[in-house]
Formats: structure tokens, C-alpha cells, sequence
């Protein structure tokens, strides 16, 4: 298994996530983001990563790997056994483009979007004041989603997070996984 990664990718970052989570043994080849090579189109009509690939069988858009990744590799498993409790985290997953479209457009320096940012993390707070993790009751696909964007405003983007206390409980505590620490390196290695 191959993943076409890149580091500073946060959706490439979800994908890292789910490997290490299940420990996939894999491979992984780097894409220069500013420089991209002509054969990724080949693999991705849309020319980004993260790409999976096995054999003749590839797979771009990360929602679609990490969700393949569940199924192929169930074990240890990061969605709830629960139909219910499968399909909120799915619906938390879905709209992450309430934190994804505030996030590029504060990166673009955009006028209002801080205050766009900061209503998508009142959303997640209020998600984790009522339960542990985005997934429920554990950590799992839905945590994985947000993580990558949640660590870059953190770590580089240098955002107070304070304000939302459950989110920065709910942070901290995915940190002390080996999965996530070492997203925390990575992060680390592009502001150096
Ligand atoms: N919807 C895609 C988004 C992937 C994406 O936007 N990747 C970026 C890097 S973070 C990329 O490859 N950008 C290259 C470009 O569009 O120029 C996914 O979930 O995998």
C-alpha cells in the first residue's frame, strides 16, 4: 500500500492518522505540493493527495480513504458499533466544511473570517461538552477529520484556542496518542 502524501497537507494528515491508528504497514511517496509532478493527474483527475494505492486499485479524497480504511481494517475500530451513534459521527464528519471553508478563508486573510472560526469552534466546543470526542463516546474517524486543521491553528497558525475549553480538554487528550503526537512533530517540522 502506498500513500502519495504531503506533509504540510492537513487531508493527507487524516489519512496519516488512520494508518498509524491501525498500524497498516504502508509506503509512502512525497508530492511537492509547489511543484507538482505530472503523473499525479493520472492517479487524481484533480491532481492533489493524499492518494492511496494498492496494485491497480487507487483512491483519492480523504473522507473516501479513511472511511475504506475502516472497512478494510476494522481492527481497533474508530467508528461506534452503534447504527446511531455510526451515523453521528458520519454527520459530524460531513460538516466539516463549517470549520474547513472559515479556516482557508482566514488563511487567505479574509475579511470576518476569524469570527467565522471562532463560530465553527463554538460548534465543536459544544460538541465535546456533550460527549468525550467528535465520534462519541471514543476516539475515532470524526476526531480525525478536524485534528489536522485543529493542531495547525494551534501550532502554526498561533490561535488562541482558550476560549473553548472542552476543545482544548478534548485536544489535549488526543495528543497522548503515538498517532497524534506524531502529527504534532510533523506540524512542528513546517514551522522550523
Ligand atoms: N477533498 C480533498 C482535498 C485534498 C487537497 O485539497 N489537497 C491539497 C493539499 S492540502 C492539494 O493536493 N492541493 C494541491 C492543489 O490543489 O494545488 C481530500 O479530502 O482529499
Amino acid at each position: 500500500m502506498t500513500l502519495y502524501d504531503a506533509d504540510r497537507c492537513p487531508y493527507c494528515a487524516r489519512v496519516r492518522l488512520v494508518l498509524a491508528e491501525k498500524g497498516v504497514p504502508h509506503e509512502t511517496v512525497v508530492v511537492d505540493l509547489d511543484d507538482r509532478p505530472a503523473w499525479i493527474y493520472e492517479k487524481n483527475v484533480t491532481g492533489r493527495v493524499p492518494v492511496l494505492e494498492e496494485d491497480a486499485f487507487v483512491l483519492p479524497e480523504s473522507d473516501v480513504i479513511c472511511e475504506y480504511l475502516e472497512e478494510r481494517y476494522p481492527e481497533p475500530p474508530l467508528l461506534p458499533v452503534d447504527a446511531g451513534e455510526r451515523a453521528a459521527a458520519r454527520l459530524v464528519i460531513s460538516r466539516f466544511d463549517a470549520l474547513g471553508k472559515p479556516y482557508y478563508a482566514l488563511r487567505r486573510e479574509e475579511a470576518g473570517a476569524a469570527g467565522r472560526v471562532e463560530h465553527a469552534l463554538e460548534g465543536l466546543d459544544a460538541l465535546l461538552r456533550a460527549a468525550p470526542f467528535l465520534t462519541g463516546r471514543a476516539f475515532g474517524l470524526a476526531d480525525i477529520s478536524y485534528l489536522p486543521w485543529l493542531l495547525r491553528m494551534r501550532d502554526l497558525m498561533g490561535l488562541s484556542l482558550d476560549r473553548h475549553a472542552a476543545l482544548v480538554r478534548w485536544l489535549e487528550t488526543c495528543c497522548e496518542r503515538p498517532s497524534v503526537a506524531a502529527e504534532v512533530e510533523t506540524v512542528a517540522s513546517l514551522a522550523a
